[in-house]
């Protein structure tokens, strides 16, 4: 009898524990495998929970969200120039994120939140040319990769 009110306990406590949160790194580049002023890597996929380490990898960057990039009611975030900032993200979906001073030179990434679709409010978001283009590039390889499944 006693057993088995064990065996429960650590049943319900396994189901309760959720999975162990993960911090990923992402720098911040003058110049990196994709051309200069970048972030690297350019897209991440997390879990609600996770979060996202802005590392320096060359200094004069920042990491920012992009308004009308993010869940609806997203609050946004913006880093200081030079400042290694680490953000969490809660609700499923997609975050663009720009370098402020950057952003006309293409310097974005991409991050996908749990379980999500790629809408056209973040597909045709607007964003200058450059950024545009590398945010076009980005879709395009999930698009490849849902396209395989
Ligand atoms: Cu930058």
């Amino acid at each position: 009898m006693r057993a088995r009110i064990a065996a429960t306990l650590i049943a319900f406590g396994l189901a309760a524990t959720p999975a162990l949160a993960e911090t990923i790194e992402v720098r911040m580049l003058n110049r990196g495998e994709n051309g200069s002023m970048v972030f690297e890597p350019d897209y991440v996929e997390l879990k609600p929970g996770d979060s996202v380490k802005f590392r320096v990898g060359h200094k004069s960057h920042n990491a920012a969200s992009i308004d009308g990039m993010t869940p609806a009611g997203y609050p946004g975030f913006k880093g200081q120039i030079n400042e290694e900032i680490e953000v969490t993200f809660e609700t499923s979906g997609f975050y663009g994120i720009k370098c402020s001073p950057h952003f006309a030179m293409g310097m974005v990434m991409l991050i996908k939140v749990g379980e999500a679709e790629l809408t056209d409010a973040i597909r045709k978001a607007e964003v200058p040319g450059r950024a545009r283009g590398r945010f076009d590039a980005i879709f395009a390889r999930i698009d490849q990769v849902k396209a395989a499944q």
